[in-house]
């Protein structure tokens, strides 16, 4: 593998980033850092979305212009996703100049070629899904099914895409790719979509929207949202018509764009379509992830229950946003609905990252300190002739073999399955400890023994440093300190003998990686 090229949905400015925008930017970051530990080259991509007539709107009720509004609310996601360290390489805004003007010449270039025409259009167009909608999938009282409102009937001249033409091309792709739509039993759901496509419209009349990149040589149009928006996938990366970048060259076609469920149809329609027309590769794979609800139920601004990332960290006053980012990666299996409560969060990461993950490694380095002074002694390695305590080199094969069903699970998007198998390996390390009873062997004076339960326990922490910093970067950092760790090597390069012997630890030096979430500042309702 010798590059890596990911991207998030960009999101809509007009407002602020809640904790679904936050769940998928967290899914992305946590894949590009685990590749980032399996190639040498990785790229980044997220950024905002800031054309259309849902912008326009929210800019004019709150009485400025739509750049303003855009300026504003831009900034809280940057802010928001430093604070949840997502480590992107390049953050897009789609009013960026660079952009606007690829966009143009791609528009121009498809009208040029035949696959975009001018006709008249009738149709019922939701601004909550920026689209028109077909009046069969409208619910009973007419209303959009996802926005439940009412969509404006629309008449205007409008420029259409030939979607038409590339829909076999498409069905061919999906059903020949079978991981290309992840999860698989999304792609039946779209090839169902496929059987009644129409022509699109990419374009609104400028007296409508004009809130939109303009047609060249047409500027009574503005181009509409979707053509603008999915094109930052390749006008980031340096895509020209005519004279693409370096960059566009080695990092295209992209490894997987990762998105939520309710836009997969134009990730897996419109988006391949527009590719073909323009002669380009498609994306690899496409990763729609279920939707994050709270307490259950769909967040909305009505029902006031929209919560803020940044404001969970605050709540529960965490200095690092690792916690957080690994509640909300396991909050559901991939591809399905997640769900967020204050409870559970408390319950799952004190579990897990405080007494089951963190607490191991605070005891056994206390107990390596108590014991032989913080000392790995030479006898203390395991080996296959000099395995003093049983089951501790299998234990070791174990998690490394565990390195690769995690490889696997990433391979196929599965977050919350990797993490699953990860935490596996910190329970079955608990029980050794356990079941060895470190403690015992030191008071019976089976000093070595002792000693090889701990190192084992050591050796196999490594592993879960390595496998767990995707998940939680700062705590990792912090555990791969105490274990003098090299946390920048690659998976690959992960053996059975990470733990040298040796002075390890002081006393002075042992933190605990994660204190315990307090129950009393779950009941805050500053977040709300
Ligand atoms: O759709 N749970 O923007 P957006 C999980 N601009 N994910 C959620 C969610 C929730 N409750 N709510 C939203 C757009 N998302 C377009 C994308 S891409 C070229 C253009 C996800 O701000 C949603 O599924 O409405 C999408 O992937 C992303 O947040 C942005 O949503």
């Amino acid at each position: 593998m010798d590059r890596f090229y990911i991207t998030t949905a960009i999101d809509y400015v007009n407002g602020a980033p809640h904790i679904g925008h936050a769940y998928e930017k967290i899914l992305t970051d946590i894949i590009a850092r685990h590749y980032s530990q399996r190639t040498n080259d990785m790229y980044f991509l997220t950024g905002t979305d800031e054309h259309g007539i849902k912008i326009q709107k929210t800019a004019a009720a709150k009485g400025i212009s739509p750049k303003e509004l855009c300026d504003e609310n831009s900034q809280k996601f940057k802010d928001a996703w430093k604070a949840l360290d997502i480590n992107y390489n390049k953050f897009i805004r789609t009013t960026d100049d660079y952009h606007k003007k690829t966009v143009q010449k791609i528009f121009k270039k498809l009208v040029e070629q035949g696959d975009i025409y001018k006709n008249s259009y009738e149709g019922l167009y939701c601004s909550g899904c920026e689209c028109f909608l077909n009046p069969k999938d409208l619910t009973e009282d007419g209303l959009c099914p996802d926005h439940l409102k009412k969509p404006d009937v629309v008449k205007e001249e409008n420029y259409f895409f030939k979607l038409t033409k590339y829909k076999d091309a498409i069905i061919k792709h999906i059903k020949e790719n079978p991981d290309f739509i992840v999860p698989a039993f999304r792609a039946n759901e779209v090839l169902n979509q496929l059987e009644d496509i129409q022509d699109i419209s990419v374009s609104r009349a400028k007296s409508n929207v004009k809130w939109g990149i303009d047609v060249l040589d047409d500027p009574e149009q503005s181009i509409y949202v979707w053509i603008d928006a999915l094109s930052n996938y390749i006008t980031a990366i340096g895509y020209d018509t005519e004279n693409p970048s370096e960059d566009f060259k080695k990092y295209w076609p992209v490894d997987v764009h990762v998105i939520g469920k309710d836009i997969l149809k134009f990730h897996s329609i419109y988006w391949p379509a527009f590719l073909l027309a323009l002669d380009l590769p498609l994306p690899k794979h496409i990763f729609a992830h279920g939707w994050i609800t709270i307490d259950e139920t769909k967040m909305s601004k009505s029902l006031g229950n929209v919560i803020s990332p940044t404001s969970v960290l605050e709540s529960f006053e965490l200095k690092e946003p690792d916690a957080f980012r690994y509640y909300m990666a396991t909050s559901a299996p991939c591809g399905r609905d997640g769900n967020y409560s204050d409870d559970d969060f408390k319950e799952k990461v004190n579990a897990h990252l405080a007494n089951s993950m963190g607490n191991l490694l605070n005891r056994t380095l206390s107990m390596l300190v108590k014991y032989f002074d913080g000392e790995v002694k030479e006898e203390f390695l395991i080996s296959a002739n000099n395995e003093l305590v049983e089951g501790s080199q299998k234990l070791i094969k174990h998690a490394l073999g565990t390195v690769k069903v995690v490889e696997n699970h990433f391979n196929h998007f599965e977050i919350a399955e990797a993490a699953q198998e990860i935490m596996g390996i910190v329970d079955m390390a608990n029980k050794f400890v356990t079941d060895n009873a470190p403690w015992t062997l030191a008071k019976e004076g089976k000093m070595t023994e002792c000693g090889q339960v701990l190192t084992t326990v050591l050796e196999i922490m490594c592993v879960v440093t390595a496998l767990i910093y995707p998940y939680c970067p700062n705590f990792a950092k912090e555990m791969a300190r105490q274990l003098s760790f090299n946390l920048d090597a690659k998976l690959d390069d992960l053996t059975s003998d990470n733990i040298k012997c040796g002075k390890l630890i002081s006393k002075e030096e042992i933190k605990p990686v994660f204190l315990r979430v307090d129950s009393e500042l779950a009941d805050k309702s500053a977040k709300k």
